[in-house]
């Protein structure tokens, strides 16, 4: 293992399983069929918060404090795994989720994408400049996640710690700093969601949160299944929500990561660490607050505020 950074066009990458060639064969040659469906986000992230849903998440939370699942990529593959298996777990319960909907960026899922009949489920954290160019005259769907980047810091900064093929973070300190200055895998969180929400209005785009996800699951399943044109039954719509939860997933061992460890990850690196929204408070400190606000109001004031309200 290299615990170091590709860089490629200026940005981050890990150094196992990617290469300079194959990320510009992807972005070049990868061809996407309008039939395929695109789960994208970066890293580590779990949409569009309005008032209303807002005041629906309060009297939820009054209601039920129970720590429900909070979104996060493969969250979001394991739930449309499951909506296309009608809530059926044998799927998720049997096949790796990145052979399920594999990273086109990466040489493994490359190869298994190429390979792939009928409809692909396709992943990806790639940065809009560097994804395939064959999608932007498709008319592929496309889920963007979106997650308070102050908890995709926190989570990453756990997860990439643990990781044997990234430059690892020796502190939360050192890795705050790389990742104001777009320093960490996959480049900066500001460019990542400022490229991809240039798509936001077009009807086959859909923007959903972490944040949305765990103040009301159910909602947000119904939201994607009316996406994609899918059709579940009240039953099967239970067993999706079942099966998705954070405590199924972090036991199911095709999901949580666990057969990466050895190689790949350390024996305490964890996909699904806690689930919830706001631990960054639990880990900023005040300037780091302060410094964070500033930034995200430079990068982010000409877009509508309404898409970032996860407080
Ligand atoms: S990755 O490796 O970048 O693709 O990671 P990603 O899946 O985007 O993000 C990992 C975070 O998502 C949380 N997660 C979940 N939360 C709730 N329910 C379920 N089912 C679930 N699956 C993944 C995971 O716990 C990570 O967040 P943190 O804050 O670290 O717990």
């Amino acid at each position: 293992m290299t615990e170091k950074f590709l860089w490629f066009e200026g940005i981050p990458f890990p150094s196992v399983d990617y290469s300079p060639e194959l990320l510009r064969e992807v972005q070049e040659s990868f061809l996407i069929k309008d039939e395929d469906v695109l789960l994208l986000t970066f890293p580590k992230s779990g949409v569009i918060l309005k008032e209303e849903q807002r005041e629906k998440r309060r009297e939820e939370e009054k209601k039920n404090d129970t720590g429900r699942p909070s979104f996060g990529t493969n969250w979001l593959i394991e739930t449309v795994c499951l909506i296309y298996s009608k809530g059926d777990p044998k799927w998720v319960q049997s096949e790796p989720i990145w052979d399920r909907s594999p990273w086109v960026e990466t040489k493994h899922g490359y190869e298994l994408l190429k390979e792939k009949e009928g409809p692909r489920l396709i992943s990806s954290h790639l940065p809009i400049q560097l994804f395939p160019k064959s999608f932007f005259k498709s008319k592929a769907k496309v889920i963007y996640l979106v997650r308070n980047p102050r908890d995709v810091f926190v989570s990453g900064y756990f997860f990439w710690k643990s990781a044997k093929f990234v430059k690892r973070p020796q502190s939360l300190e050192q890795y705050f700093e790389w990742f104001i200055q777009g320093n960490v895998p996959f480049g900066s969180w500001f460019d990542h969601i400022r490229g991809w929400m240039s798509m936001r209005d077009k009807e086959n785009f859909l923007v959903l949160s972490y944040e949305e996800m765990k103040w009301d699951t159910r909602s947000t399943v119904e939201k994607i299944c009316q996406f994609l044109g899918k059709k579940l039954e009240p039953e099967e719509l239970n067993s999706v929500l079942k099966n998705n939860s954070f405590q199924v997933m972090k036991e199911n061992n095709m999901s949580n990561f666990s057969l990466l460890k050895g190689q790949y990850l350390e024996e305490n690196g964890l996909l699904l660490r806690k689930g919830v929204t706001g631990d960054w408070k639990n880990y900023f400190t005040v300037a780091q607050a302060e410094i964070f606000d500033k930034l995200f109001q430079e990068k982010m004031a000409d877009l509508p505020q309404e898409l970032f309200a996860w407080e």
